[in-house]
């Protein structure tokens, strides 16, 4: 095998989609013209009701952020006492919880998507839980008629973390519309951004019509304040960048799309190394290519590619390590112990996501299987 040099760039592992800049400027004009900056001005306006109908749900509210929306959406539903959820996450997850002061109860994952277990839910019932807080992890969907099934049970809501799962269906139906809400991030590192933004998709009026007072402090009119809320509102200019976006997005899917079956062509006779399959009936969003590493078959660790990875220039990432059940400030609950989520524990030290974003030319890919490779036939040796 020919030696397979370093980038001479560091190549991350994503690049934000950007619109062109004219029309970025164009779309700053018209706000300037109008002088409205924030507080529910035309861009937001448009972007919810564009937005809206892309993701297919009934009622959506933005928000400045992921977090603050998932925050929210605890909020909106009155929730207390515990909540399950998973420790395969990004720390806003669990964060969300403990902010409405509520504990977070780690549930195990499954391992073919990594998202929660439906079968370890119930025996982590107690009388104080009031919700599952599911992650659509890398945008694969979850077991979602179970977990219904184990919600409508015990009388519990289902609130999902969507955030990598923006566009994402399951036999048709949008992944907005499970559960009583789903939480979406426009960070800009994900597949659709507004630089930093959220969603909430409801299924009821009612619960948009409480979102948008709580982004708003509560404000229900000049002279009328209803509820405790916060400031947690997307401003016009985020806005504008979302609706450029948004007119790329089917595009980058696609794309994105070519280079996971890249990836996979390219790395399917590795030892040692898996990655997710598309699951029938499931439109995806390729959010992440993400592989796992056997440290015995392939002959390194997850750890030491990673390490790897950098001195050739690329720059991978251990979505999610540590599990967020082994962060300092959750490892005492006594559903963070060692050992009690064993298929977690697992993954979470063999995951490495591989840059991906639709603009990655093939000869980009095509390098950075090279070096894996090369990694692999290193071992033990110095390059
Ligand atoms: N729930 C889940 C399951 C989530 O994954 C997240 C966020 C949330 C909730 C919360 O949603 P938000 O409140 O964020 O809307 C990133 C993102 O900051 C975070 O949004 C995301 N999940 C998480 C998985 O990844 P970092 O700390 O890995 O990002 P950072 O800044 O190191 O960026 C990664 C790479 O991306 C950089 O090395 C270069 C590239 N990049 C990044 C930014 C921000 C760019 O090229 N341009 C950029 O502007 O957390």
């Amino acid at each position: 095998m020919q030696h397979v040099e370093p980038f001479s760039q560091p190549v991350y592992i994503t690049q934000p989609l950007l619109p062109d800049i004219d029309k970025v400027m164009e779309k700053i004009g018209q706000i300037w013209k109008s002088k409205h900056l924030t507080n529910n001005g035309m861009m937001v306006c448009r972007l919810e009701k564009e937005l809206g109908e892309y993701l297919k749900v009934k009622y959506l509210s933005l928000f400045s952020n992921g977090t603050m929306a998932l925050q929210l959406a605890c909020r909106i539903l009155k929730l207390s006492g515990e909540v399950i959820t998973t420790p395969f996450t990004f720390a806003a997850t669990p964060h969300a919880l403990v902010w409405n002061n509520i504990k977070p109860v780690f549930c195990d994952v499954e391992n073919e998507t990594l998202n929660i277990d439906p079968q370890g839910i119930e025996r982590l019932i107690t009388p104080k839980t009031t919700a599952i807080l599911p992650v659509h992890v890398y945008g694969n969907p979850c077991a979602v008629e179970q977990i219904q099934q184990i919600a409508d049970r015990y009388g519990l809501k289902v609130i999902y973390d969507a955030a990598h799962a923006f566009g994402v269906e399951v036999d048709g139906k949008p992944i907005g519309a499970f559960g009583d809400i789903s939480m979406f991030s426009f960070h800009a590192t994900k597949v659709y951004h507004t630089v930093e933004g959220g969603g909430l998709a409801f299924c009821s009026p009612i619960l948009k019509e409480k979102a948008d007072l709580l982004r708003n402090f509560g404000i229900k009119s000049e002279d009328s304040i209803v509820e405790s809320g916060t400031n947690a509102k997307l401003n016009e200019l985020q806005a504008a960048m979302g609706l450029l976006v948004l007119e790329l997005v089917d595009e980058e899917i696609r794309n994105r799309k070519k280079v996971a079956n890249q990836y996979r062509d390219a790395l399917k006779d590795i030892p040692g190394l898996t990655f997710f399959k598309d699951i029938s009936g499931v439109r995806h969003n390729y959010s992440y290519f993400v592989i796992r590493i056997d440290r015995k078959q392939f002959g390194r660790s997850r750890d030491e590619v990673c390490e790897e990875l950098k001195r050739y220039n690329v720059f991978s990432r251990k979505y999610f390590y540590p599990l967020c059940s082994q962060f300092e400030c959750y490892r005492d609950l006594p559903s963070a112990a060692e050992g009690s989520l064993p298929v977690a524990e697992k993954a979470a030290g063999e995951v490495l996501a591989l840059p991906m974003h639709g603009r990655m030319s093939t000869d980009t890919v095509d390098r950075i299987c090279r070096i894996i490779r090369q990694i692999q036939l290193t071992a033990g040796k110095k390059i």
